[in-house]
């Protein structure tokens, strides 16, 4: 949900005019509108470089991950580890368009520490992957944008750690 969509909502629920605390989110929301456009389209666009760029980065810093017995060693682990962090940057976008985390921790942050867990995967190498995408991303992204865009990845490195 959009944060106009909430505000109408909890609003409408008091049946109240929104007030002039919402109206400012939403004027924020919408004066970073542009930036979080611009953002959204140029991760989308880099999409494949970025994850490639920063898959490398993170084996060559990390080279224990992709040899035998770590655990995104061979063709296929690594193609899933590859695709992990594809999701991220994924959500990352929703994030940006929605001005907003919430669908980043709804749809790929609840439940995850149990999970990569249960995978013997090193959380810490995944918050690790999503660092070097931030690096990969932050060189392509206009300097204006740079704040705007690192706090989403920050977020998601934030919670993987
Ligand atoms: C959109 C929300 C979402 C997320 C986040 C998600 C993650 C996710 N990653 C998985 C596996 C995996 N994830 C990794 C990732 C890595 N291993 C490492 O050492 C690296 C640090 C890292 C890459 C950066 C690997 C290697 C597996 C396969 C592990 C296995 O099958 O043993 C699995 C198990 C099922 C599968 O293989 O598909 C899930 C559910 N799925 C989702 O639907």
């Amino acid at each position: 949900m959009s944060i106009v969509t909430k505000a109408i909502v909890n609003a409408d629920a008091e049946a109240r005019y929104l007030g002039p605390g919402e109206l400012e989110r939403i004027k924020s929301f919408i004066g970073s509108g542009a930036a979080r456009l611009r953002i959204a389209e140029t991760l989308t666009g880099a999409r494949e470089t970025i994850i490639k760029q920063a898959g490398d980065r993170l084996f060559q810093k990390r080279p224990d991950i992709v040899s035998p017995g770590g655990n995104a060693y061979g063709e296929e682990m690594t193609a899933t580890c590859l695709r992990d962090m594809d999701y991220y940057l994924r959500l990352i976008t929703y994030g940006v368009v929605a001005g907003d985390v919430t669908p980043i921790e709804e749809i790929g942050l609840v439940g995850v520490r149990e999970m990569y867990k249960s995978l013997g995967t090193d959380i810490g190498a995944v918050a690790q992957s999503v660092r070097e995408m931030k690096e990969v991303a932050l060189g392509l992204i206009a300097s204006q944008d740079a704040g705007e865009a690192a706090s989403y990845f920050d977020y998601v490195i934030g919670a993987l750690q």
